[in-house]
């Protein structure tokens, strides 16, 4: 595998509604990064026309299929256009793009397939803190071992993890959730770099109802895909 400078290194950015912010994003991931695609996901505001003012590749198709199938879409992109590596990052305004150095300096020392950027969840706004810390107990839980912060959507994935992800069957915000699931039951080292936890004005447009009801269910599924990777294994020969 390449180092990290040598590598060609795609700003992944799923968008939905984000044109009070994609703007001031695209400005500052452009200093850290030349290679950017936007997936927008049949956003009704000007989010594609942002996009196309900033000069940056574009997917967009019109209709809205999930952050999860955006970044599938963003994946596959990059695939076909020979990119080593995407870096994901959220388009409202919560992941610091000066931390792109950071994922790409940590890549350089560790060559993982992921990396995720992990906040610090005593800095996060106390109601989604709660369910965060519940989701963190829960989904640790499940899968076996600590993992700081699932929620995160601020990662760098090499080509094995794009491909691996392209055979997800979930669409929406689990897809991140289940990725963490899936590196564990393939045996991959998962690593973490420190990012900033950042609340302004944007509003989430994650479904609360989903969120609560949906979190133990896809944990279930973190665990069942852990146990059969670890079956498949114990059941070939030696
Ligand atoms: N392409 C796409 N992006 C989405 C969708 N839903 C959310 N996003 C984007 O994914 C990122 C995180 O979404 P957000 O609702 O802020 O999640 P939260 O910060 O975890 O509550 C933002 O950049 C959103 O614009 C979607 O359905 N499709
Ligand atoms: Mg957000």
């Amino acid at each position: 595998m390449k180092n990290g400078e040598n590598m060609k290194i795609l700003a992944l950015l799923p968008a939905y509604n984000e044109g009070a912010h994609l703007e001031s994003v695209l400005k500052a991931v452009k200093k850290q990064i030349t290679d950017i695609l936007v997936v927008d996901d049949g956003s009704k505001d000007n989010t594609s026309q942002i996009a196309r003012d900033a000069g940056v590749n574009l997917l967009s198709r019109g209709y809205n299929c999930g952050k999860g199938q955006s970044l599938k879409d963003g994946y596959q992109w990059a695939l076909e256009n020979g990119y080593d590596a995407v870096i994901m990052l959220d388009s409202d305004g919560q992941h610091d793009p000066a931390c792109i150095k950071d994922f790409i300096a940590k890549f350089n020392e560790t060559h993982a397939h992921l990396i995720i950027g992990a906040r610090n969840y005593e800095e996060i706004p106390l109601v989604r803190r709660v369910s965060n810390k519940i989701g963190k107990a829960l989904f640790s839980a499940a899968v076996g071992e600590n993992i700081p912060d699932n929620q995160s959507g601020y990662r760098m994935l090499d080509r094995v993890l794009m491909e691996r992800m392209l055979l997800s069957d979930e669409s929406r915000y689990h897809f991140e959730v289940e990725m963490i699931a899936i590196c564990i039951a393939e045996g991959w080292q998962i690593e973490w770099v420190p990012i900033p936890t950042i609340y302004a004005d944007e509003v989430s447009k994650q479904n609360p109802f989903d969120q609560i009801f949906g979190f133990p269910k896809v944990c279930l599924k973190a665990r069942r895909i852990i146990q059969q990777k670890r079956q498949e294994k114990c059941s070939q020969p030696k």
